[in-house]
């Protein structure tokens, strides 16, 4: 039986990825690295090292730790400039009813992100207190799609990996999910998120009903 939901955050309860995304173009501009929208999609849920390192393999180019470590605090800075201003009316629609649902179900809920952020944009969304335990990139050493941050969450929340739902918007956090030996929902196109027992377009489209029938 289920007895957890554990989301994911960017892409799933909010749009962040807008935020990433033009930080990450001021910095490639900077480093003279052509960057799209398009190129962003493949930085969806990967971590900010490994975003960094995608950049400069695109630009060709070889960085030292040192630069690295510069280069990321200086993205960080700009993204953290940007989300200053994100308040409750930035929370996707259908989630406040969905999580008050999985509430009267007796079910948990947790977040597995692989942001650094994570807790201060669920502040500035308002829902800080809405969940049983919030895992993220502070807390792990490996990225997705390695499932340390699921099972990190679920374990957190006292509750075996089997009784949990994970729900993800990128590939990488749906294999995170299946690793984890959680049942993977999607958020997004079923033809790009294959290994997920259930897809719907958006976390609007996501009811009780179809979370309660993966049990
Ligand atoms: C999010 C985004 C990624 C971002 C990562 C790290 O993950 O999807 O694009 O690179 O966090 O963010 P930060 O630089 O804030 O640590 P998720 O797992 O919430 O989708
Ligand atoms: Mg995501």
């Amino acid at each position: 039986a289920i007895q957890a939901i554990i989301f994911d955050l960017d892409g799933v309860l909010t749009d962040t990825a807008w935020y990433h995304y033009r930080a990450w173009k001021a910095l490639a501009d900077e480093l003279a690295v052509p960057f799209t929208e398009q190129d962003n999609e493949q930085l969806k849920g990967v971590d900010r090292l490994n975003s960094l390192r995608w950049i400069a393999q695109k630009g060709g180019l070889a960085l030292s730790t040192a630069e690295e470590a510069r280069l990321m605090a200086q993205k960080n800075a700009h993204y953290l400039e940007l989300i200053q201003h994100m308040s409750p009316a930035d929370l996707y629609p259908g989630v406040q009813p969905l999580f008050a649902a999985i509430k009267a179900k007796g079910w948990k809920i947790g977040l597995a992100s692989a942001s650094k952020n994570a807790a201060f944009v669920l502040d500035r969304l308002g829902i800080a207190g809405d969940f049983n335990y919030v895992a993220d990139a502070n807390q792990v050493q490996n990225s997705k799609p390695d499932p340390e941050v699921f099972l990190l969450a679920a374990s957190g929340l006292g509750v075996a990996p089997a009784h949990c739902i994970g729900v993800e918007d990128a590939v990488a956090g749906i294999e995170a999910i299946c690793a984890a030996g959680m049942r993977p929902v999607g958020i997004g196109e079923p033809a790009r998120l294959v290994q997920a027992s259930l897809v719907v377009p958006q976390i609007a489209a996501l009811s009780i009903a179809q979370l309660q029938a993966l049990a």
